[in-house]
């Protein structure tokens, strides 16, 4: 028994540390990290209106336009005239995604509008019945992507499809179909085109379905999905497939990646492989309404956010109808590429590393073991004023050398450990304007200590309970409200403890302030804060109200910081804050943070 304790506890203490539920198909994957989308199809030559009016619906997805406004398919069809065949080269998208730093490709085969862009023999509401030339997209894609040695994939909208009479649309929570009419769809559509797909065009590397929904809340049964699933392991064995095929990673290991909501950035680590679809505006066919993009800062944060988590980002150019991806994605992706072509170390072949991951105020942690044997810890710097010192709480072992890279050299940066604290001397100007890179390295996979709160910026300590060591005792959580002007927070209405752990590398004195609501004038309700052997008592102040906006009722109540007292770090060393609230139900205390913050004079 208790060797089996022991080898679970192996198992899965390695499998906190790193990424590696991967399977073999997959590596190639994690590695990568970046890729491309494109949606292109008939929608495309709409550009995101109709007859004068933009598409419906809020989110602007200009390749919903069909559905959105209600276009019969004898006039959606005719979109095709539009479209200018000479001139479409799918060449230029994967020149486009090598220059931006991108190692796979994945195309709307078909979308919702099931419409195919290949030459297929299983429906006619294919390109290349409607093209002049006759043009297959996918042919000229996957030739072109064979000659730049880019991996390609193909997005199928297998639940929906809004040509095909049984297939799936959301008008059909209206007017029913059954669950045999949808199989003839599926037998006659879906398998006999992925099959297409899957056989004339080469290998390829992943099939990206879009159903967002879990099977059981569909149409679609588990059986259908599992015979897609086999011809897609039968034809191409290394092929992935993501979780919005309908089965999650969970259920179905045989499910390669998981895939967020649109747009959605990680929050947590993952061991197993997953990724963000992305695009650079709002849109994802190109719309011509388009007109807030992402800058380039913004699109590198969220690729090494994704990183520094275990997961891939993958960004979505919406080219028009003569085949042009628009100046204000070329642009980007082409900083992008230059960014990645001197920094992408920290990007691919990287991964998530041991610490929390929200640990530090000026940037994000990527980790990797490189070609050369050593391990490399990659401090990603986002601010672009991070003070002359960076410090780096959590590492245990002292870095060989430090280097900040920068497009003429790698220069060796001065530093200073102790204990678990990393103080690197920066220079006064930083080489990149988008995201700084330092480079630690070491002989070893560092160690950390996981528990420690970041000394941040302007030498504060800002203790929450998020990076709370422990807890005990019971509260509610708030979110926040009114836009933002109520700020979350933590309801306690009887007691609760809380505990936090620093390490503080000066002696040095420091100012105790805390930040909560509370309504009541008189009252018993107090806080205790106990560092070392010192305790300090705070009883609670009536924090009073205030006006958020000037709104007749937008009278809220007020979270206001108050200073508990000072203490002195004599030592050099670790201590631990402990915080406890002491209220009662008729007196709830809404409480945010502690902060200390050294006095300088
Ligand atoms: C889907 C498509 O409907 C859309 O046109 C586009 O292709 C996009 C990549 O995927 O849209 C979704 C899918 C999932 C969510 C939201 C929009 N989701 O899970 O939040």
């Amino acid at each position: 028994m208790k060797k089996i304790l022991l080898i679970l506890f192996v198992i899965f203490s390695i499998k906190i540390n790193c990424q590696n539920i991967v399977n073999e198909r997959a590596q190639w994957f994690v590695n990568d990290r970046f890729g491309m989308f494109i949606h292109w199809g008939l929608y495309s030559g709409a550009e995101g209106n109709w007859k004068g009016e933009k598409v419906r619906y809020d989110n602007d997805y200009a390749e919903w336009i069909q559905y959105r406004n209600q276009i019969d398919k004898s006039e959606y069809i005719k979109l095709s005239k539009r479209f200018d065949w000479n001139k479409i080269d799918p060449e230029e998208w994967v020149l486009l995604a090598k220059k931006a730093g991108m190692k796979y490709i994945t195309i709307t085969a078909k979308h919702h509008d099931g419409f195919a862009i290949w030459n297929s023999k299983a429906s006619d509401f294919n390109i290349y019945n409607y093209s002049n030339p006759k043009r297959d997209i996918i042919k000229d894609l996957s030739e072109a992507c064979k000659k730049h040695n880019m991996k390609l994939g193909f997005y199928y909208s297998h639940w929906t499809d809004w040509e095909h009479p049984y297939a799936w649309d959301n008008s059909k929570e209206i007017y029913w179909l059954d669950k045999d009419k949808f199989d003839i769809y599926w037998q006659e559509k879906v398998i006999p085109q992925m099959r297409e797909l899957l056989t004339n065009y080469g290998e390829i590397s992943m099939i990206w379905f879009d159903m967002w929904l879990h099977h059981d809340q569909t149409i679609v049964s588990k059986d259908q999905l599992l015979q897609l699933k086999n011809l897609i392991r039968e034809i191409q064995p290394n092929c992935l497939i993501n979780s919005r095929l309908g089965l999650s990673v969970e259920e179905d290991d045989d499910v390669d990646f998981r895939t967020l909501g649109d747009n959605q950035l990680g929050e947590y680590k993952f061991n197993y492989p997953w990724q963000t679809p992305a695009t650079v505006a709002h849109s994802w066919g190109y719309s011509k309404n388009e007109n807030e993009w992402k800058s380039t800062t913004s699109i590198l944060r969220s690729l090494i956010g994704n990183v520094s988590l275990n997961g891939n980002l993958m960004l979505n150019i919406g080219p028009t109808s003569d085949g042009s991806v628009p100046y204000e994605i070329r642009k980007r992706f082409s900083e992008i590429g230059e960014w990645l072509k001197f920094y992408g170390k920290s990007v691919y072949g990287a991964e998530a590393f041991d610490l929390r991951s929200n640990l530090h105020d000026w940037g994000l942690i990527t980790y990797k073991h490189n070609m050369q044997g050593l391990h490399n810890v990659f401090l990603n710097i986002f601010d672009i004023k991070p003070g002359k010192i960076l410090n780096v709480t959590g590492i245990t072992q002292k870095p060989l050398n430090a280097f900040l890279i920068s497009k003429k050299s790698k220069i060796k940066l001065k530093f200073d450990f102790n204990k678990v604290f990393l103080k690197i001397k920066l220079p006064t100007d930083l080489p990149d304007p988008y995201v700084n890179l330092i480079e630690l390295e070491y002989a070893k996979r560092p160690t950390v200590d996981k528990d420690l709160v970041a000394k941040a910026k302007y030498n504060g300590y800002s203790l929450k309970l998020s990076n709370s060591e422990s807890h005990e005792g019971n509260y509610i959580s708030n979110k926040s409200k009114r836009e933002g002007s109520i700020p979350a927070n933590i309801q306690v209405n009887d007691s609760l403890k809380i505990s936090w752990k620093i390490f503080v590398d000066r002696p040095s004195k420091f100012n105790i302030d805390t930040s909560y609501n509370f309504q009541k004038k008189i009252t018993d309700g107090y806080m205790t804060v106990n560092i070392n052997e010192k305790s300090y008592q705070h009883p609670f102040n009536y924090t009073g109200k205030t006006v958020g906006e000037p709104i007749e009722d937008y009278i809220i109540d007020k979270f206001k910081s108050s200073t508990i007292g000072t203490i002195n770090f004599d030592d050099v060393g670790f201590y631990n804050i402990e915080l406890k609230i002491n209220t009662s139900s008729q007196n709830p205390l809404q409480w945010q943070w502690l902060w200390l913050e050294e006095i300088t004079d």
